[in-house]
C-alpha cells in the first residue's frame, strides 16, 4: 500500500485502526525501502539554558509557573557545553542538541554565545541541532550561517487540543517557526507527546499535520510524557507501550524517509518494548544519562540493547 500526502483525516485513522500486526508489517516495508535497517541515530542532549520559561506547556518543568524540581539556572558557558559534546562524540553519539527555556530567541549576548556553541559543536564533525523557541526568519539565517542542522521545534499534539495544554502561545505560532526555519535551509525535528489526555484522534491530527508539512520533517521526535510533580499533568497515568509502538509505525509509513526518533519516556519502556519499536521504524534515540531536566535510559544498557539486538549505532 502506497500512502501519499496531502493525507485525509480518515486515511490516518484508519492506519491507527488496523491491527497492530498489519501496521507493524507495513511500517516494516516502509522502513526497510528507505533506511538500512539495522542502524540507530545517537543523539545527544544538553539543557544550555535550564528553566524560568515565561510559557505555560503543562508538561515542562521548566515552565516558571510551576513548581518542579527545576531551579532556573544562568545559560552554561561555551566551553563546558565544548566538553559535553565532545564527551558524547566520544560515546558515539553522531548528533548533538542543545535547549533553551526560552519563549522566543532574542538578539544579544545570550544569542551570540548560542551560535559560537554551534560553531564549536559543528567544528568537532557532530551533527548540531538546537531547541530555542520561536523565532523569525533573520534569526534562522544567523543560525544557518553558525552551521546549525536542525531545529527542534514540536507540535506536541493536536491543533483541538493544543489550546488545553498550552495558553501563552498558538498552534499557529508554532506553525510559523517551522517556516522560518524551512525558508533559512535548516532541517526541521518536529514531533509530539503523547499521554497527555488526548484522544485517538488527537493523536492521529498530530501525525497528520506532520506529515502534511512541505516538505515534511526530517526528523520526528516521539515522546512519552513525563509525568513530572508540581506540572499539571503530574497526575496523567503512564501511556500503554503499545501505543507508543503504534504512533512510531504510522510516523514511519506516514513520513518515509524522516528519522523517527524514540524519545522522552524511554527509560520507562522494556527493551523489549523499544526494540518492537525500532522495529516498527524508530531510527534514533536520545543517547546519554539526562534529557533536559529528567533522568533518561543508561548508556550501558543502551548499548547492551542495541547489541543484543543486532543493531549498530549510526555513523552519522
Ligand atoms: N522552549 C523550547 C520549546 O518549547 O520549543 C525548547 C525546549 S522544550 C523543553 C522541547 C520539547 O520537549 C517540547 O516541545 C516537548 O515536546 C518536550 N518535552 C518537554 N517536557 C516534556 C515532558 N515532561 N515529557 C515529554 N516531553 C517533554
Ligand atoms: C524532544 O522532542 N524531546 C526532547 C527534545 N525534543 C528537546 C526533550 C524531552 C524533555 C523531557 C523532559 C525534560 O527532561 O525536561
Ligand atoms: Fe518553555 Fe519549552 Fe518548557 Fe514550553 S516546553 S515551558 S516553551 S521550555
Amino acid at each position: 500500500m502506497t500512502l501519499l500526502p496531502p493525507f485525509e483525516r480518515d486515511q490516518v485513522r484508519s492506519l491507527y485502526d488496523l491491527a497492530l500486526f498489519s501496521l507493524i508489517d507495513d511500517a516494516r516495508a516502509v522502513h526497510r525501502r528507505h533506511h538500512a535497517d539495522n542502524e540507530v541515530q545517537l543523539c545527544s542532549l544538553l539543557s544550555v539554558k535550564t528553566g524560568g520559561c515565561p510559557e505555560d506547556c503543562s508538561y515542562c518543568p521548566q515552565s516558571k509557573h510551576y513548581e518542579t524540581h527545576v531551579e532556573p539556572e544562568k545559560m552554561l558557558d561555551i566551553g563546558s557545553v565544548l566538553e559535553t559534546a565532545r564527551r558524547a562524540k566520544g560515546l558515539g553519539s553522531t548528533r548533538f542538541c542543545m535547549g533553551a527555556a526560552w519563549r522566543e530567541v532574542k538578539e544579544g549576548p545570550a544569542f551570540e554565545r548560542v551560535l559560537d556553541m554551534i560553531r564549536g559543536v559543528k567544528a568537532m564533525g557532530m551533527e548540531t541541532c538546537v531547541t530555542l523557541g520561536m523565532l523569525n526568519e533573520s534569526q534562522a539565517q544567523r543560525l544557518k550561517d553558525a552551521g546549525l542542522d536542525a531545529y527542534n521545534h514540536n507540535l506536541d499534539t493536536s491543533r483541538e487540543h493544543y489550546g488545553s495544554i498550552i495558553k501563552t502561545r498558538s498552534y499557529d505560532d508554532r506553525l510559523e517557526t517551522i517556516q522560518n526555519v524551512r525558508k533559512a535551509g535548516i532541517t526541521i525535528c518536529c514531533g509530539g507527546i503523547i499521554g497527555m489526555g488526548e484522544s485517538i484522534d488527537d493523536r492521529c491530527e498530530m501525525l497528520r499535520t506532520l506529515a502534511n508539512l512541505a516538505p515534511q520533517p526530517e526528523s520526528v521526535p516521539i515522546n512519552a510524557l513525563v509525568a513530572v510533580r508540581g506540572t499539571p499533568l503530574e497526575h496523567m497515568p503512564p501511556v500503554d507501550p503499545l501505543e507508543l509502538v503504534r504512533m512510531v509505525a504510522m510516523a514511519r509509513i506516514l513520513m518515509p524517509r524522516a528519522r523517527v526518533r524514540l524519545s522522552a519516556g524511554r527509560a520507562q519502556l522494556t527493551r523489549e518494548c523499544q526494540i518492537f519499536a525500532m522495529y516498527a521504524g524508530a531510527n534514533s534515540i536520545f543517547y546519554g544519562e539526562q534529557l533536559l531536566t529528567t533522568p533518561n535510559a543508561e548508556a550501558a544498557s543502551d548499548h547492551a540493547m542495541l547489541r543484543d539486538a543486532g543493531l549498530v549505532p549510526a555513523a552519522g
